[in-house]
């Protein structure tokens, strides 16, 4: 269902995100260029020019926050910086809100700017969007958690971006206002099938392509996925394709020898186009631990790709068991292997899958929840303003 924007004045935008290959800078790029492209004027603020942010786009502005070197810091004062950043760019363009992505460490220095704001005689909105280990892996430890928890309470909006990501907060902080939950989104014009490449371009022809995309970290669990792939693999030529880097990366590499799988498993590395090798997959596995939503599944979805993942987190939620993909208990390498095993093994009902997964991301299309967030970011607005008359 569409919903209607009931947005009546031009706003100016502030976006905090991390610049880099994880799924809430990407979110965040995308949703203030969508933003963008809807007339809005909006600020990019980070400390590198997000990876989805190249080229030239009309009322689209990125603000580079540079930390001072000094002899006497071993860590650059990166959230001074920031702070100051914030405010300085709202002064100078008056921004309407701030909109930070990921709470650690931007919704703590949000709240600082709008403080220092507030003495200059200025108010700005702050919303808070939860992405996923702000919350469940690295907000939820001791030394970050009461920081956490306060700064959350004082953003004038907190979104999450699924239902489980609400509930893991609201089960793991004391939070005294309503968290709405806003789903990421897909753009159809960039994902969707192209059929422009061909297997044999790949030396693939007649095989199977199962493909994974993440930032290589042991909450990925990329060593069940090779588990899980070596089970295919013996019963159906098959190849797989591992696209990203990071911490796991060297050991991943052993363990794909050990399995004898070094002929069938590609690393790719770290990959700009993941549309273009998505047209060429018949498979999406995520194994993750934790994982509030799965951005990378729903791409591949939005390719026609079906998705063997975990029922971790919101993968559920995107993931629809026995419709778009399987979602087996984590750690289930059998499972998952056997959910694998009866899509691909016969074309027919792969088929299906990759009509039904297509259908299912339908659901997170950018025409349905770009409506949403412009009427939060209103809403917001609104409110925050009444508390100010
Ligand atoms: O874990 C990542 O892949 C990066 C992380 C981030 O915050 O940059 O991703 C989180 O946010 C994405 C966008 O909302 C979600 O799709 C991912 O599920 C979430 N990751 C985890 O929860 C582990």
């Amino acid at each position: 269902m569409r919903t209607k924007i009931c947005c009546t004045l031009i706003m100016k935008l502030g976006i905090v995100c991390y610049p880099t290959y994880g799924g809430s800078g990407v979110m965040a790029t995308e949703l203030g260029l969508a933003m963008a492209g809807k007339g809005f004027e909006v600020h990019f603020i980070s400390y590198k020019r997000p990876v989805r942010l190249g080229g030239f786009y009309p009322n689209v502005y990125y603000h580079e926050v540079n930390s001072f070197e000094y002899p006497l810091f071993d860590f650059k004062p990166y959230d001074t910086a920031l702070a100051s950043k914030i405010v300085n760019i709202c002064l100078h363009y008056q921004l309407d809100l701030l909109h930070v992505h990921y709470a650690i460490p931007h919704a703590t220095i949000a709240h600082l700017a709008k403080e220092i704001l507030y003495t200059k005689g200025i108010r700005l909105p702050i919303i808070t969007t939860l992405h996923g280990t702000d919350i469940t892996l690295v907000g939820n430890e001791s030394s970050f958690h009461p920081v956490v928890e306060f700064s959350i309470n004082q953003s004038d909006g907190v979104t999450a971006v699924s239902e489980s990501l609400k509930q893991d907060t609201l089960k793991h902080f004391q939070i005294e206002k309503p968290i709405e939950v806003i789903y990421n989104f897909i753009d159809f014009s960039r994902f969707k099938k192209r059929h422009q490449l061909f297997k044999s371009q790949f030396g693939c022809e007649n095989q199977k392509l199962i493909l994974h995309v993440s930032n290589f970290r042991k909450v990925k669990r990329i060593s069940d996925i090779l588990k899980v792939f070596k089970g295919i693999h013996s019963e159906i030529r098959s190849k797989l394709v591992l696209i990203g880097d990071g911490p796991e990366s060297t050991s991943l590499v052993d363990l794909t020898e050990e399995l004898g799988l070094k002929d069938s498993v590609i690393f790719m590395g770290k990959q700009d186009a993941i549309e273009e090798m998505l047209d060429l997959a018949d498979l999406f596995i995520l194994a993750s631990e934790h994982e509030s939503f799965g951005l990378a599944a729903l791409e591949a979805m939005a390719c026609e790709v079906p998705v063997i993942s975990t029922d971790a987190g919101g993968l559920k939620e995107v993931n629809l068991h026995g419709y778009s993909g399987y979602v087996s208990a984590v750690g289930d390498i059998e499972s998952m292997t056997k959910n694998a095993l009866s899509i691909l093994a016969d074309d027919t009902i792969l088929n299906q899958f990759k009509k039904q997964a297509l259908q299912q991301a339908k659901k997170f299309d950018l025409d349905v929840i770009l409506p949403q967030y412009i009427n939060y970011y209103q809403k917001i607005i609104d409110t925050s303003q009444q508390k100010n008359r």
